[in-house]
């Protein structure tokens, strides 16, 4: 997913890093390299050239925070300005709830609304569909047959021509404990009739979210569809689709988040499982490649406001009385640019094989390997983060399917989860032991850089 454009900015970035000092001619060049990526991924060329003036400014004008070498404050800039250039993070709400998925046709709203019942029923929530595409030929046959696939019902009138009379169908026997996914027809524009169609769905849906669900291969005139769709119905959110197969992915992000509609979720394949929620900051350091460089990121005021949470996941760590919801959130922690990289360097129990540093490709590794349990653990049921020791059989089997990983995946995990509470267990009372996990998930991180040149 967007490929060409992550490669050319870690490119960047490894020139920063190898660059042993940092002048006005490099940060001059970085700049360059940043628009040309940017436009190659179709971005607006004022929206590029608005970015890569800010980086300049900020590059040569502010100091680096105490702590900081240029280098990294330099990689830090590119990092928060790629990221505003994607716009606010829409908060998903795990709960109960009615989403209305709006768009043109073709653009993937039926997949997307499988994808979605299957993200909500990952997370133990019950999923009900809802063809209201009353246009399209066979619409509801083919949400059946994803609704089949899925194990989750679907609610159709066939040859019903007015979407209005399923929604009230519908309604008028709905539970409140589902999150309802509401499929809509499209058309080839934005036309007249349309609007009011989705108007009246609205009306009587009275939905929670209205997603309007976007084809990234269109580039920036996603923003120019965004915008019409927002004065139209007041859409709450943008998933936006195909990005797997375009090299415009840049342009469609960055034009639909210029409209002040927030991504909520994209689609990055065809199958069910390819959708993700969109989260800028995490977005952008994978583009960027940061989870595998030694790079401090998080500001020292970032930290502080962390320690607190840091200070607890390290008492609970310590007490050995933690199940696989805190396990999961002491992972998210760790997935934070560069921490991971220091809680191997300084952990004993994460057995490291002896080495005092770990090479990269240890760390990408490692960083995969979160990945893949953190899908795993998403998989699972509230019940099941909170009693690990529950899942057996074919609940492990259910999970495996539900992740996309195999079972022997989930018994590893599970595995590596027994180690650490024995592990910690054993650790407690350990004093020094504490003062590392406390060092490590608080602020007080270590420098990375010894001695830098100052350039700027
Ligand atoms: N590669 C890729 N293909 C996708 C993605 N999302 C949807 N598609 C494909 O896009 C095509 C259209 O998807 P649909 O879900 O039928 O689109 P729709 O908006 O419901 O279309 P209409 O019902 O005709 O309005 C299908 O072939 C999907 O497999 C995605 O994220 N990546
Ligand atoms: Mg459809």
């Amino acid at each position: 997913m967007l490929e060409n454009l992550s490669q050319s900015l870690k490119e960047t970035i490894r020139k920063i890093t190898k660059a042993s000092y940092i002048d006005k001619d490099i940060v001059e060049d970085l700049v360059r390299d940043i628009q040309r990526a940017l436009l190659k991924s179709d971005v607006n060329v004022q929206l590029a050239l608005n970015i890569s003036k800010k980086v300049q400014e900020r590059a040569m004008n502010e100091k680096p925070p105490e702590g900081m070498s240029p280098r990294n404050y330099i990689i830090k800039i590119i990092y928060e300005e790629l990221v505003s250039l994607l716009g606010k993070e829409k908060e998903i709400k795990l709960r109960p709830q009615k989403i209305m998925l709006v768009g043109l046709y073709g653009h993937g709203k039926t997949t997307t609304a499988g994808k979605l019942g299957r993200f909500f029923q990952r997370k133990g929530l019950p999923v009900h569909l809802v063809a209201c595409d009353v246009h399209r030929p066979a619409a509801s046959e083919q949400l059946e047959q994803i609704g089949k696939q899925l194990n989750i019902p679907v609610f159709s009138m066939k040859g019903e021509r007015d979407a209005r009379k399923i929604v009230k169908a519908f309604l008028s026997e709905a539970r409140s404990d589902e999150v309802i996914i509401f499929d809509t027809s499209g058309r080839h524009d934005l036309e007249e009739d349309l609007i009011q169609e989705l108007k009246d769905l609205k009306d009587l849906i009275k939905p929670d979210e209205i997603f309007l669900v976007l084809d990234a291969t269109i580039g920036q005139l996603a923003g120019r569809e965004a915008k019409a769709f927002k004065d139209a119905v007041n859409i709450t959110g943008v998933i936006l689709t195909k990005l797997d197969g375009t090299a415009k992915g840049g342009g469609a992000l960055s034009a639909v988040a210029e409209t002040g509609a927030p991504i909520a979720f994209i689609g990055t394949g065809e199958h069910l499982e390819d959708l993700e929620i969109f989260d800028p900051k995490r977005f952008i350091s994978r583009i960027l490649g940061l989870g595998d460089l030694q790079t401090l990121l998080e500001t020292a005021k970032e930290m502080e406001i962390d320690e607190k949470k840091a200070e607890e996941t390290a008492e609970k760590l310590m007490s050995g009385k933690f199940n696989l919801k805190d396990m999961y959130d002491i992972w998210e922690q760790m997935s934070k640019p560069g921490i991971l990289q220091k809680m191997l360097n300084s952990i004993p129990t994460f057995s490291l094989p002896g080495a005092e540093k770990i090479d990269s490709s240890f760390m990408e590794q490692s960083e995969q390997k979160l990945n893949k349990y953190r899908v795993i653990l998403d998989s699972m049921t509230y019940e099941e983060l909170e009693n690990p020791e529950i899942i057996k059989g074919t609940r492990i089997e259910r999970i495996a399917r539900g992740s996309g990983t195999s079972p022997e995946d989930v018994r590893q995990l599970l595995k590596e989860f027994n180690t650490m509470v024995r592990a910690m267990k054993n650790m407690k009372g350990n004093r020094k032991m504490m003062r590392i996990l406390k060092k490590q998930f608080g602020k007080n991180m270590p420098e990375l850089d010894e001695e830098e040149n100052q350039g700027s």
